[in-house]
């Protein structure tokens, strides 16, 4: 299919779509354009992938009004889908980020409906799966990725039914009484349900999303299957009969929670450079006995609030004092431009503040506080320096910092205070799991942890440690692109191949 300026665009047997691309678009202070690699989890579970079948990533690259031609980089091919400045806002800072984000993170702040954000969403999604169609070959396969693009396998599969398509939600899939509340939540469903196979991190968000199905399409589902009514007369080669003799197309949702590449982040905690460098963290913090480490973004699901409360109080009791315990809190920045996140910061850093200003003394922070990104060493180090690693979120579709913490901690010590809520907590039962809502709870936890003997500590984090390096981010991507491949037998997608030179890193 000729491309808007009528030439032929280049055929990918497998593409990847998300609404950032794996590259940022920067420009210098001389106006020099360069791409810059940005290797997030994602890309690196999916680059070898790519590699093997001659893959493209479809995505936007961070700028508005940015409209590039596709381009080859670090062996992968990106394609660029542009976005004006007002639909960035309607589309990405308001559909996405201030109304489907806070509805399927357990309205934990109010989501904002407005329907001028819903026409910039279908509009957007269907630019994404027009580009996915013209670069995807025939018979090829899709993974789209994540909750902006929820619309986009069924608007692909109206252009290309030939197509094999797949989508994976990064965050929780909320129950029916909360999903209920979108306007247009008929029209997510169906979108979501152009996708031949549908992941979600946690079983509790694959069933979530099969009950809105059954509740609000009436659509059978006999788990972990959904069973799309099809028009007699178009049934494809992938149709199926359902019990009542009707044609339907059977759609796998089911979980399949991702992990990191746990090998490469042990590979850099075994750096004699990152371990001096974890040293001097705890020299830098006045060597207190324990230190609590906090990594996030600066988000409203993570219960940053709540575990500054529970450190604050066990303060403030005399259960601890700042010579024992410092807690070391990176936020990184996020979503600057949403209220809810301008609002949370003032919060935070007026909390940060306040502990400091009142337990503080000349040799220890109560709090060490960072709104800053660091390169990955850092945050290997810091993951080092840290006896105890606190997660508090009270919704998170899998908590990818808790993973790091245990695959560094190839020591078999220091200990992981989780939240059940976020989906790592199916996985990583040896953690101490918490409620973070519950601040006694959470500080009786603190103070178990620091108590802990280390015989009790090293069998948790061996237990930890065996399930975070046997399920890394690669067996993700096999487990859901096997998964794929089973939808039309005999159309295999290829094994992952290793690169030449495998020996690049940088930040996350
Ligand atoms: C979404 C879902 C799901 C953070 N600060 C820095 C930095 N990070 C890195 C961490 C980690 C990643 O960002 C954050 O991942 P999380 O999983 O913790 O959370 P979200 O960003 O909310 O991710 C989540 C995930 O998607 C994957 O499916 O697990 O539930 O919400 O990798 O290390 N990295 C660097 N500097 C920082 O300052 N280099």
């Amino acid at each position: 299919m000729p491309d808007r300026d009528g030439h032929t665009p280049e055929k990918y047997g497998f593409v990847v779509v998300s609404n950032r691309l794996p590259v940022d678009h920067t420009v210098d202070e001389n106006g020099e354009v360069s791409w810059q690699h940005s290797p997030g989890g994602l890309v690196t579970a999916l680059e070898p992938v790519m590699r093997a079948n001659d893959g493209a990533w479809v995505g936007w690259a961070g700028q508005p009004d940015l409209d590039v031609e596709p381009f080859e980089n670090d062996g992968i091919t990106v394609v660029p889908v542009p976005l004006s400045a007002e639909e960035v806002q309607r589309y990405y800072e308001g559909f996405s980020n201030d109304t489907l984000w806070p509805l399927y993170h357990d309205v934990i702040s109010p989501p904002t409906f407005h329907r001028v954000w819903w026409e910039a969403y279908v509009k957007v999604n269907r630019r994404f799966a027009e580009r996915a169609a013209e670069v995807s070959e025939e018979g090829g396969v899709v993974w789209v990725q994540d909750y902006q693009l929820q619309l986009v396998p069924q608007l692909l599969r109206e252009i290309r039914p030939d197509l094999t398509i797949g989508f994976f939600n990064h965050i929780p899939f909320p129950p029916l009484g909360i999903f209920s509340q979108l306007p247009w939540r008929e029209r997510i469903l169906e979108g979501l349900l152009g996708a031949d196979v549908i992941g979600f991190q946690r079983g509790d968000d694959a069933s979530n999303f099969s009950r809105a199905v059954r509740h609000l399409l009436g659509y059978t589902t006999t788990r972990p299957y959904i069973e799309v009514p099809l028009d007699d007369e178009v049934a494809p080669e992938t149709a199926a009969v359902s019990k009542r003799g009707k044609w339907v197309r059977r759609v796998l949702a089911k979980q399949f929670p991702i992990s990191i590449d746990s090998a490469d982040w042990e590979v850099l905690a075994r750096k004699p450079e990152v371990q001096a460098r974890a040293k001097e963290i705890r020299e830098g913090l006045g060597n207190p006995k324990t230190v609590i480490l906090g990594v996030d973004r600066l988000d409203y699901t993570k219960g940053i609030r709540h575990r500054m409360k529970a450190f604050g109080e066990l303060l403030a009791d005399g259960r601890l004092s700042v010579e024992d315990a410092t807690l070391v809190q990176v936020a990184s920045p996020s979503r600057e431009r949403v209220e809810a996140y301008m609002a949370l910061r003032d919060e935070i850093e007026l909390t940060v503040g306040r502990i400091n200003g009142d337990y503080a003394t000349m040799s220890h922070t109560a709090i060490s506080y960072h709104h800053h990104g660091y390169p990955r060493e850092e945050m290997v180090a810091l993951y080092l320096a840290a006896d105890i690693m606190l997660v508090t979120a009270l919704r998170d579709g899998m908590n990818l910092v808790a993973k790091e913490y245990v695959a560094v901690r190839h020591d078999n010590d220091g200990i992981l205070i989780l939240s059940e809520f976020a989906g790592a907590a199916d996985e990583l039962r040896s953690a101490l799991l918490v409620n973070p809502h519950d601040i006694g709870g959470l500080k009786n936890t603190i103070v178990r942890a620091i108590e802990m003997p280390k015989r009790d500590r090293v069998t948790r984090m061996r237990a930890l440690r065996r399930r975070v390096l046997d399920n890394d981010v690669a067996k993700w991507s096999a487990l859901f692109l096997d998964a794929l491949a089973d939808v039309r037998p005999g159309h295999r997608i290829a094994a992952p191949t290793k690169p030449a030179d495998d020996s690049e890193e940088g930040a996350a």
